[in-house]
């Protein structure tokens, strides 16, 4: 396993010129806004925050606001077939459009970002209501994605202007499930994921992270190659997956075909007690991906102690990752709409600031066995 470990030197975080604060949203186009928001309650334990929608004077769109700990989704559904979203829902299926960031300035954001070759998608604007003001921008990324720079430090409303405050749809958990956002995966066409991480360097001055999947891995068996990019305070984490030439067709020229191109792969929802909180959305319905007992037999040889005993991981079929920092818990589930496109991964970190990459064997035979189903392999 030790072969798959790439290091390489993080980037210097002293003079950070694209400020940061934190994912502020990540935003999902659905067919239907009012079912999605539900599953997010019930089976992730999400809860409704805000909407906006006819009643609200949106005319053309309906959207749910929904709040974990410091995760933020907004689901979006278009309300007639002539409009940007709903082109974009019926060529692409359910996705993610807007990978949203806080930062403390999004003019300056926006300035630097179109001024390092950044295309603009929309420039800053003063979005106002009773509750204050938000100043937000776009630029566009891979594919049909774009990163809104959202600056909310003046407003004390429960979203944005346009949006009404509106109660959970489900009962919500007390303690909520998963705590915040930990990364968002894009897949990139082959032979261009260094292009998206120069963007990100170049664009919104973001630098390596250490773990990467190179060319040795994939054409062995991952299919696939990986780097990730940070912003210097390491909040903001985005994997650039491309698909490798390998002995098997790519999960990633899967995920190409049938979103119609780059787009987002998985986020990652951090969570503080994997046990709990994957239990529970077992529970609601959720479905994993299955690890086989094999490896669990050779799991503590490798990862030695975890505060989980090896067999409620075995149970839950949670996966688990160390390196010199500590070590992670992590599960993936299986696409989560009809298309074989966007899933999730749950993760709790005990130092390890990686990304599992001594489970990308396991987990990428998990997934191939997955593709077979489909007859996509
Ligand atoms: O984000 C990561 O890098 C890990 C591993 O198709 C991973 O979650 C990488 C590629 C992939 C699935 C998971
Ligand atoms: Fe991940």
């Amino acid at each position: 396993m030790t072969e798959m470990l790439h290091r390489a030197e993080a980037g210097n975080t002293a003079q950070d010129p694209f400020p940061v604060l934190g994912m502020d949203a990540v935003v999902f186009a659905v067919g239907n806004a009012r079912q999605a928001a539900h599953w997010y309650s019930t089976a992730f334990g999400f809860r409704c925050v805000a909407y906006s929608g006819p009643e609200t004077g949106n005319r053309d769109s309906v959207s749910y606001v929904l709040e974990s700990g410091d995760a933020r989704f907004v689901v979006t559904a278009p309300l007639h077939p002539d409009t940007d979203l709903a082109r974009h829902v019926a060529e692409h299926g359910d996705g993610v459009v807007d990978l949203a960031i806080a930062v403390p300035d999004a003019r300056a954001a926006y300035a630097f970002a179109t001024g390092h070759g950044g295309t603009g998608v929309e420039e800053p604007v003063e979005l106002r209501d009773d509750n204050g003001t938000v100043v937000r921008s776009a630029i566009a990324t891979y594919g049909v994605t774009r990163h809104s720079l959202v600056d909310r430090h003046d407003y004390a409303g429960p979203y944005l202007p346009g949006y009404t405050a509106r109660g959970p749809l489900a009962p919500a958990p007390d303690k909520p499930w998963i705590t915040g956002i930990d990364h968002c995966v894009g897949n990139v066409e082959l032979g261009r994921m260094n292009e998206w991480v120069e963007f990100y360097h170049r664009v919104m001055g973001f630098t390596n992270m250490r773990e990467f999947v190179g060319d040795d891995i994939a054409t062995e068996y991952s299919a696939l190659m990986s780097k990730v990019v940070a912003d210097g305070t390491r909040k903001v984490k985005f994997p650039i997956n491309e698909p490798a030439v390998a002995k098997k067709k790519s999960q990633i020229d899967e995920y190409l075909e049938f979103y119609g191109g780059p787009g987002v792969q998985h986020i990652a929802l951090a969570t503080d007690d994997i046990v709990a909180t994957v239990s529970a959305m077992r529970d609601a319905g959720v479905e994993f991906l299955a690890t086989p007992d094999t490896y669990y037999d050779t799991l503590g040889e490798w990862v030695g102690e975890t505060h989980v005993p090896v067999d409620t991981l075995r149970d839950l079929k949670i996966l688990a990752d160390r390196d010199e920092d500590g070590y992670l818990l992590q599960i993936f589930t299986k696409p989560v709409q009809d298309r074989p496109t966007v899933f999730f991964e749950i993760i709790e970190r005990h130092g390890s600031q990686g990304f599992g990459l001594g489970n990308f064997k396991a987990l990428f035979e998990a997934i191939e066995r997955e593709q077979e189903k489909r007859g996509n392999l």
